[in-house]
């Protein structure tokens, strides 16, 4: 079956569900393709922190309802190291703003309800999806729903498909500028039912490796500690786990980490990955397709966030103005923000976790910095700065 739209979006992540959201806030058509089920996108659990902006987007989107009932607002968080904790206190340092802490999964529940009452449609469950004609002005995308045959014909292709969808691999290899940087550990994460250690999330750096405890519930905390990238999650007993929180975390003053049943455990990979070609004819490449950090900063969903609001601009330009400047432009303003994100969880994740085989010299520079943060109001500004998220550009107009 053939059907025609303006913007064909290739993937229900929240680079997709945004995208689909600012178009038809400006009267634009989309449709969305995505691989997996309605029920299997909304259980994925991902991330936690939203920035300033990106709160604020959604609420703007008319989706911040259930995020502003049952998210939790912080205004700091703890650095620990040394045997002691550093509070950053992020709205004193950045003229008020704050993070919310609001499961990435329940965001994925509120932008496909809203999607689906805005008449815009998702196919759920498509495979063999494929791009076709990018570089020409009428590109199409291929697919299978049901075991039959589909093609959604359209004016641009939202490339929304995260790190292993098709859409950047549809960029010549040739035509594509990537950076890679892979980090030799991972992070296993866990869910547990338990109260909550701390009122804010704490990062932890200690000599057997990083730790960071959030939150998500009263009842259901998310606490990841730095691992093997290689390393089981079947390696890993329960008691071994909390053996190591509570080895990590050790301090001076008592405090321990609330201890509870856990009911998930993965381990993710961690790296920082820019493919800085984000178009190609008609395709742009919006989200985890185009860039992944590593998630020490708590910055991907957020950078997908601040990609789909200029690209959702530079789109509506095109069909207002009939000018091709704002896509001309998309790239290199969408880039600018996304280097800046990428080099905040670079530099998080190097001050935060010990690497195994490092120089004395390197552990030194790392204990110097984190020094430098908790006791210089510049630095700790710049922390706290870039952690609520710099302003969307444009997000006045969304
Ligand atoms: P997603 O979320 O990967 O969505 C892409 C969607 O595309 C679908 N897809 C396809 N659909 C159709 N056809 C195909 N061939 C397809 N191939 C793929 C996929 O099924 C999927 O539904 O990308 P998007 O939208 O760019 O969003 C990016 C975010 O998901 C990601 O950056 C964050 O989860 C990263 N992240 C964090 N970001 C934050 O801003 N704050 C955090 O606190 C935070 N913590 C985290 C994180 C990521 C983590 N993991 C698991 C990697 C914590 C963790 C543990
Ligand atoms: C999370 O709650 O999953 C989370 C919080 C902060 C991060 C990464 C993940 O930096």
């Amino acid at each position: 079956m053939k059907t025609t739209t303006q913007v064909g979006i290739i993937g229900a992540g929240p680079a997709g569900l945004l995208l689909a959201l600012l178009l038809q806030r400006k009267g634009i058509a989309s449709a969305v393709l995505e691989q997996r089920s309605r029920e299997d996108i909304e259980a994925t659990i991902k991330a936690g922190v939203l920035e300033h902006p990106t709160a604020e987007l959604l609420r703007q989107l008319g989706v911040g309802a259930r995020m502003d009932r049952e998210g939790f607002v912080h205004e700091g968080i703890e650095l620990a190291f040394g045997g002691r904790r550093h509070r950053i206190d992020l709205p004193e340092l950045t003229g008020g703003k704050t993070i919310t802490v609001y499961p990435q999964h329940e965001v994925i529940k509120d932008l496909v309800a809203a999607v689906l009452a805005a008449g815009i449609s998702i196919e759920f469950g498509v495979t063999a999806v494929s791009l076709h004609d990018v570089t020409s002005a009428t590109p199409s995308i291929r697919y299978e729903k049901d075991g039959a045959a589909h093609e959604l014909r359209c004016d641009f292709i939202g490339g929304c498909d995260g790190f292993h969808g098709p859409s950047r691999q549809a960029i010549p290899q040739a035509l594509r500028q990537e950076h890679l940087k892979a980090y030799p550990c991972g992070w296993f994460g866990i869910l547990c039912e338990a109260p909550p250690s701390s009122d804010e999330l704490i990062y932890a750096q200690s000599e057997r490796g990083f730790v960071l405890l959030s939150t998500r519930s009263q009842t259901v905390q998310r606490m990841y500690f730095q691992c093997d990238p290689n390393d089981h999650v079947d390696n890993w007993s329960d008691d071994r786990i909390w053996a190591e929180f509570q080895a990590r975390l050790a301090n001076g003053d008592g405090w321990q980490v609330k201890e509870g049943r856990i009911f998930q455990k993965g381990i993710i990979a961690m790296r920082s990955f820019i493919c800085e070609t984000l178009r190609h004819g008609r395709l742009f490449l919006a989200g985890d397709s185009a860039h992944i950090v590593p998630p020490t900063g708590a910055k991907g969903l957020n950078l997908a966030a601040g990609d789909v609001v200029l690209l959702s601009r530079a789109i509506t330009t095109y069909y207002r103005q009939d000018s091709e400047a704002g896509l001309d432009a998309y790239a290199t303003q969408a880039l600018k923000r996304i280097w800046r994100g990428e080099h905040f969880s670079w530099w998080m994740t190097q001050m935060l976790h010990d690497f195994e085989g490092e120089d004395s010299i390197t552990r030194r520079f790392r204990r110097a910095q984190l020094d430098y943060v908790v006791s210089s109001r510049a630095a700790a500004m710049s922390l706290a700065e870039n952690y609520v998220g710099l302003p969307f550009e444009g997000i006045e107009s969304v």
